[in-house]
């Protein structure tokens, strides 16, 4: 199995906690790809208050005959190492792992649902994945290429020191 994930830092030294997340996740799945990095606006919920930019990047791994639990368990750790404090809904963070995709598994379960929820709206997921795949398909939802074609890409921009 395959499973795409969606790595996002907005807090502290981005670029070291997406560094560190691929790092750990690495020594437990084997790495098919890794996006370019990419400076993004933040996506918040309605009335949030303000916050900074994002580095956001997609890594796929192959899952190696662990469960996509396993993964979003790797995931959880990985943000843990990293100082990340749960608290506001879509607040800033210093890093986020999420789980996009595994395959063309579809699951409700609120623990994991996949693939994710929003992964199909959001230009900061869409295009670093089409980078490193570009036939790639959000299960249910269709291909990546096409959803782009409907998505303002103008706040996601590739990312140089
Ligand atoms: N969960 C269920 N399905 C999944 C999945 N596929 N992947 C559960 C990961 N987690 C999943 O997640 C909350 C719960 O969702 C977990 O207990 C998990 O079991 P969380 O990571 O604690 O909370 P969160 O990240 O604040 O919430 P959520 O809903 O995952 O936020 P989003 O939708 O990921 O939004 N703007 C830019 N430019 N770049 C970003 O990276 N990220 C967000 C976070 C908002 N705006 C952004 C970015
Ligand atoms: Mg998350």
């Amino acid at each position: 199995m395959t499973g795409v994930l969606s790595l996002g830092s907005n807090l502290g030294d981005r670029e070291a906690h997406l560094r560190a997340a691929v790092d750990y996740l690495s020594r437990q799945f084997p790495v098919r790809a890794m996006s370019p990095l990419y400076e993004t606006d933040p996506v918040t919920a309605p009335g949030a208050r303000p916050q900074p930019a994002y580095l956001n990047a997609v890594l796929v791994v192959d899952l190696a005959g662990a469960t996509p639990a396993d993964l979003l368990a790797a995931a959880h750790e990985a943000e843990e190492m990293r100082g990340r404090l749960r608290g506001e809904r879509w607040g800033p963070r210093t890093l986020d792992v999420d789980v996009v995709a595994v395959d063309a598994l579809t699951s409700s379960d609120p623990r994991l649902t996949l693939p994710h929820p929003r992964a199909h709206e959001r230009a900061f997921v869409l295009v670093p994945w089409s980078d490193v795949d570009p036939d790639a398909v959000v299960p249910g939802r269709g291909p990546v290429w096409s959803l782009l074609r409907s998505l303002d890409r103008s706040g996601v921009r590739r990312w140089r020191p």
